[in-house]
């Protein structure tokens, strides 16, 4: 499903309007960030997530803002007087989202609800909000804030029938910072920032594709540069951890633009900064983007490798980048020139076998991969593959507080779901096995960081494997009798 096919069914009365937002009378507006029930404590965590970033940067200066984030704890009042409580969605957290949001509305205060979730899934969301906003707010958020001033919300408020969003708004840190709870951070925490938006390719698993997918944005190289000094000058403090800052880029795929690329890559090059970014593998074959990359400050390519067999690849749309065979020579080439590889892999119950498993778990091991992130392939709505697997009937369990993409929420006929989960996770754990870890480690830069992420990932997964065993977190069992508890983990680790 696209965005285009979703259901639309008050699209005109979402006509845009032009009001002058300044007009607007002052709202007291918060911005809910929610942690779903089961999204595990990440060491990857936000500073601030991007849409609550950029929905601050676009509010109109006289609404006054408050952040909430529940990965932080941050307290929430429901009793307070807010004119509007805007919730920012993901699969994962949406059912905390509508919890949130139905005690809101319970004390009469109006919600709006917008991300990633809601936007496909308008008929869910509507039930819980005054408005839902699907698709992208940048050129539509105006409009929300002068209704709710108004009194008069519209349920639904939808990209589409506005003009597309064909830029990337800068982000107003200082904004950020007063509305937030967060307190600027030494080197060892990332501070976010958008290079682009949008990605050309069709992964069958990746939801751009039908999101923000068609149209490839960047900000200008100078637009660039004085939103990593401001973020710098805002949210950054020299410390015994380092003088250098460490950016999370937030974009879906750095490299489409090589040329663009090559010149921001040059102005980064110039501001002091370390960083991590999403890039396809195709684009890490040309030496002289890696070698910028590496000049400009990235530690760390974060790397959708996804499968070691090229017709899985090719089952997932995914063939156009990634060729398996050329995996563990891009890896080398790439540590030679100073440039760390972070992996996202996938198993999948109706491709991957245990064997394949323990091939997955090898390659990571013998390629002293980085941070390597091993997914249960998980259809999110909007996806090509939600729709494949809905329409053949291979979704067993729609419980969005499990798409973590830990957890196996799609039929598994080849094994025992259970079994095939916890397998799952031991391979994820012998990732992070001591041998493993310690060749990481001497092989890769930035020992530190390599070390303590991969201490907290073993943690982590330990636990996990401890609440799936505890039978806390089960898989559905698909009509099948709970077979009795496999073997511990530590026999099906590849040491
Ligand atoms: C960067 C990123 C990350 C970073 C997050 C860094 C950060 N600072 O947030 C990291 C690396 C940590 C990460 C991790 C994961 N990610 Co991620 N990630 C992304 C990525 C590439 C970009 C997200 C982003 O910042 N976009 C820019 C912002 C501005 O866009 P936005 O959030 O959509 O917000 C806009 C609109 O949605 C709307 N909006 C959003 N909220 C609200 C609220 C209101 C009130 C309103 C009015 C409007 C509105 O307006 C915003 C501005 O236009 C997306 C891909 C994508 N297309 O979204 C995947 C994506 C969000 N990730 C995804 C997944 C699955 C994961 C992981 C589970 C991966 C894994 N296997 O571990 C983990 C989960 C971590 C976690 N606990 O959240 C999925 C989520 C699918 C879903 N339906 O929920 C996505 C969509 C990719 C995919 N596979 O399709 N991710
Ligand atoms: S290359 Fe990455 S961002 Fe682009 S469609 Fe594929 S998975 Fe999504």
């Amino acid at each position: 499903m696209s965005l285009a096919d979703a259901p639309h069914a008050i699209a005109l009365e979402a006509a845009p309007r032009s009001r002058p937002p300044e007009a607007v009378r002052p709202l007291r507006i918060l911005l809910i960030t929610p942690r779903g029930k089961k999204e595990e404590d990440s060491s990857q965590k936000a500073l601030f997530s991007m849409a609550i970033g950029v929905l601050v940067s676009i509010t109109p200066p006289q609404h006054s803002i408050e952040l909430a984030d529940e990965l932080f704890g941050d307290p929430i009042d429901v009793a307070a007087p807010y004119d509007l409580v805007g919730i920012t969605t993901r699969t994962m957290n949406a059912t905390r989202a509508y919890e949130l949001a139905d005690a809101f509305r319970a004390r009469g205060t109006p919600v709006v609800l917008g991300g990633v979730h809601v936007s496909f899934n308008y008929e869910e969301a509507r039930a819980h909000a005054d408005a839902v906003v699907c698709g992208e707010a940048e050129n539509l958020w105006a409009d929300v804030l002068a209704d709710a001033a108004a009194g008069a919300l519209r349920p639904r408020y939808d990209a589409r029938d506005y003009p597309p969003v064909t830029a990337i708004p800068e982000l107003n840190y200082e904004r950020i910072l007063r509305s937030g709870r967060r307190q600027p951070v030494d080197a060892r925490k990332s501070i976010p920032i958008a290079i682009t938006r949008g990605c050309p390719y069709t992964c069958a698993f990746c939801v751009t594709p039908n999101f923000t997918g068609r149209l490839y944005r960047m900000h200008s190289p100078e637009a660039i540069r004085r939103q990593v000094l401001e973020a710098k000058r805002v949210f950054f403090r020299p410390s015994k951890y380092g003088k250098t800052p460490w950016f999370m880029f937030t974009d879906e795929n750095l490299g489409v633009n090589k040329q663009r690329l090559w010149e921001i890559l040059e102005v980064l090059a110039t501001c002091d900064i370390k960083f991590s970014s999403f890039i396809s593998i195709n684009f890490l074959e040309d030496d002289h983007t890696v070698e910028l990359l590496v000049k400009a400050g990235c530690l760390m390519a974060l790397v959708g490798f996804e499968s070691i067999h090229q017709q899985t690849l090719a089952a997932y749309n995914k063939g156009r980048t990634n060729s398996a065979r050329k995996y563990a020579e891009i890896i080398a080439r790439c540590r030679k020139a100073g440039l760390n590889l972070q992996a996202n892999l996938l198993t999948n119950p109706a491709i991957d076998t245990y064997e394949d498993m323990a091939a997955t778990e090898r390659f990571v091991r013998d390629n002293d991969l980085v941070m390597p992130i091993y997914s249960i392939i998980t259809p999110y709505p909007g996806t090509q593959l939600y729709k494949e697997y809905k329409e053949r009937g291979l979704i067993v369990d729609e419980d969005w507080d499990k798409y973590t993409a830990h957890n196996l929420v799609v039929r598994c006929d080849r094994y025992d779901p259970l079994e095939y989960q916890l397998r799952y996770l031991g391979h994820f754990l012998g990732m992070y096995s001591w041998p493993t870890i310690v060749r990481r480690v001497l092989r890769n830069r930035n020992r530190l960081v390599n070390l303590i992420t991969s201490v907290l990932f073993r943690k982590n997964l330990q636990d996990q494997i401890a609440s799936v065993r505890s039978g806390r977190r089960r898989p559905v069992q698909q009509g099948r009798s709970v077979a009795p508890p496999p073997p511990a983990v530590e026999e099906v680790e590849v040491e």
